[in-house]
């Protein structure tokens, strides 16, 4: 692996670090938007009294923080390959350029030190899950993965209900970000009720120091903090695309990684651009809350 200086700096000093994922450039935003939100992203993080670390694999090596050029490469890319966890070493020893999900930057994150990350929404249970057997690896690797992640729960293009059990299941706690209920990515509010509510960043600073204690840090953890209510996409909107998009990715058999990368363009086309302005105003609140949190946790 390696580190970008300022990220080793901050690290061995014991300043807050929040990491980022990268699938969410290369797979998840439309081009060619999606370089400056991926810089807007670090902003944030930066805003909120954090070092951000992009992570991806870049010429076969892992890059916890990029520098401008790798961010470029990863957001302009042609061949930008989506690795999760099991994909990492062979592209580390056959080369190539890959961005990590949420389950791949976990990983790597955490095997760098970094105890807090930021995304905009967790991969889970997909419809269909009973037929098809998908699930998202980053529900079993969160399970076995000492971090916690900022995230606006997950799109409504999963089984919700599934995800949430999962998590149970799996020992990954649920924190809902100044709300009771499970936020819906896109919608503030899923209507999936939580068992925990945190204030402030302070709170979940001091869910972490409690978990370090008890060794329970060795699952995940996920802060869900949801889209401000203003900013949510309209809910008429919301149900007519997903209706829409599912029957779609059924007419064409889509299958395996790319389900997810296909639903994302295809509400971000059919809506004419209000689920990505939805998607990047949650994405820059979670790099924000969490670097507040990592740097709460930093001064506890
Ligand atoms: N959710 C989003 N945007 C994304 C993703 C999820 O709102 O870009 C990406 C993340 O990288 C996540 C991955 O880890 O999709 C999940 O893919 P899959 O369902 O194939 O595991
Ligand atoms: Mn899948």
């Amino acid at each position: 692996m390696q580190l970008h200086p300022e990220v080793r700096e901050a690290l061995a000093a014991g300043r807050p670090v929040v990491a980022l994922e990268s699938t969410i450039i290369s797979h998840g935003l439309p081009r060619p938007d999606n370089l400056q939100i991926a810089r807007q992203i670090e902003q944030s993080v930066r805003d909120g009294g954090a070092v951000p670390a992009t992570i991806a694999i870049v010429d076969g090596q892992p890059h916890i923080g990029l520098d401008d050029r790798a961010l470029e490469v990863i957001a302009t890319s042609q061949d930008v390959l989506k690795v999760s966890v099991r994909d990492i070493a062979t592209i580390a020893a056959r080369g190539g350029i890959g961005a990590t999900t949420v389950a791949s930057t976990a990983h790597l994150a955490a095997r760098a030190g970094i105890a807090l990350f930021a995304t905009g929404g967790l991969g889970g249970v997909h419809r269909q899950a009973r037929e098809s057997w998908d699930e998202s690896a980053d529900l079993t690797t969160l399970s076995r993965t000492p971090i916690a992640v900022v995230c606006a729960g997950v799109k409504s293009i999963l089984d919700v209900p599934a995800t949430l059990e999962r998590l149970e299941t799996l020992n990954v706690g649920v924190l809902g970000f100044r709300t009771d209920s499970f936020p819906g990515f896109y919608l503030a509010d899923s209507g999936f009720p939580l068992d925990w509510r945190v204030n402030s960043a302070d709170e979940v600073a001091d869910v972490l120091q409690a978990r370090h204690a008890l060794g329970t840090d060795a699952f995940g953890l996920v802060i869900a903090n949801p889209i401000p209510l203003p900013d949510e996409l309209d809910r008429g909107l919301h149900d007519r695309t997903l209706a829409a998009g599912l029957a779609e990715l059924r007419e064409r058999g889509v299958r395996g990684k790319q389900v997810t990368p296909f639903l994302l363009e295809f509400f971000h086309r059919e809506t004419h651009g209000a689920s990505l302005a939805a998607n990047v105003t949650l994405v820059l609140n979670n790099a924000r809350v969490a670097a507040e949190i990592a740097a709460a946790y930093a001064a506890a």
